[in-house]
């Protein structure tokens, strides 16, 4: 079993390169973004609990998406593999994804982490805006938060995941398919 954690700021490709991965590889994938944004669209009570948080650029509490996560590896036992995309996103839910996944005698292989600088970040998440119908792009300043989000909370990720060596920082600037060979040169190597 290979697990892989997809890695980067918001709007630096996760979901799009994410796409292209699992088609090649056959990850079952695992986008606590699309899972949330499902809840909403449902209107479940998680999904309600949510929204708000996502409006804003803020981030769901731990407990929240740590749970939908349980849920959803114990319900594809015996998958080759998952690619985690945005998740984790604080140091409490990677130690908590370790956990999870050291009860099914599993562990994190690899963290891809994209580069992307902010003024791009901007630019592809404004551009998302006119087709994502996604309420917490369409705001620059619900953009910004979720960038500054990032650097206080998620960076810590990369350093609990370095700590271990298993973080590959790669260029997320540029072609898709570039980035996107790049990504599987680095899964090759170790697969
Ligand atoms: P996510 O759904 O994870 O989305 P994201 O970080 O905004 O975007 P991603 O990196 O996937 O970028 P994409 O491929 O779309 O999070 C949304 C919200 O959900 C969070 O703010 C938070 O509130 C909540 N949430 C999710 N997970 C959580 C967790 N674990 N804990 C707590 N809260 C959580 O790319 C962006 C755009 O760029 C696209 O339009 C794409 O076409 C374009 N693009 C991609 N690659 C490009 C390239 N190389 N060049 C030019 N454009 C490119």
């Amino acid at each position: 079993m290979f697990n892989l954690i997809l890695f980067g700021p918001p709007g630096s490709g996760k979901g799009t390169q994410s796409e292209k991965l699992i088609s090649t590889y056959g990850f079952k994938h695992l986008s606590t973004g699309d899972l949330l944004r499902s809840e909403i669209k449902n209107q479940t009570k998680l999904g309600l609990e949510a929204k708000s948080f996502m409006d804003n650029g803020q981030l769901v509490p731990d407990a929240v998406v740590i749970g939908m996560v349980d849920a959803a590896i114990g319900a594809n036992k015996g998958v080759n593999g998952f690619l985690f995309d945005g998740f984790p996103r604080t140091k409490a839910q990677a130690i908590a994804l370790d956990e999870l996944l050291g009860t099914h005698d599993t562990s994190i292989n690899l963290v891809l982490a994209l580069d992307v600088p902010e003024d791009e970040l901007v630019v592809r998440m404004i551009k998302r805006a006119k087709t994502s119908g996604r309420s917490d792009d369409a705001d620059e300043n619900v953009q910004k938060n979720r960038i500054a989000v990032y650097k206080n909370e998620t960076l810590a990720v990369a350093e609990h995941y370095a700590t271990f060596d298993k973080v590959i920082t790669l260029n997320g600037l540029g072609d898709i398919d570039v980035i996107f060979a790049s990504l599987c040169a680095e899964i090759d190597a170790r697969a």
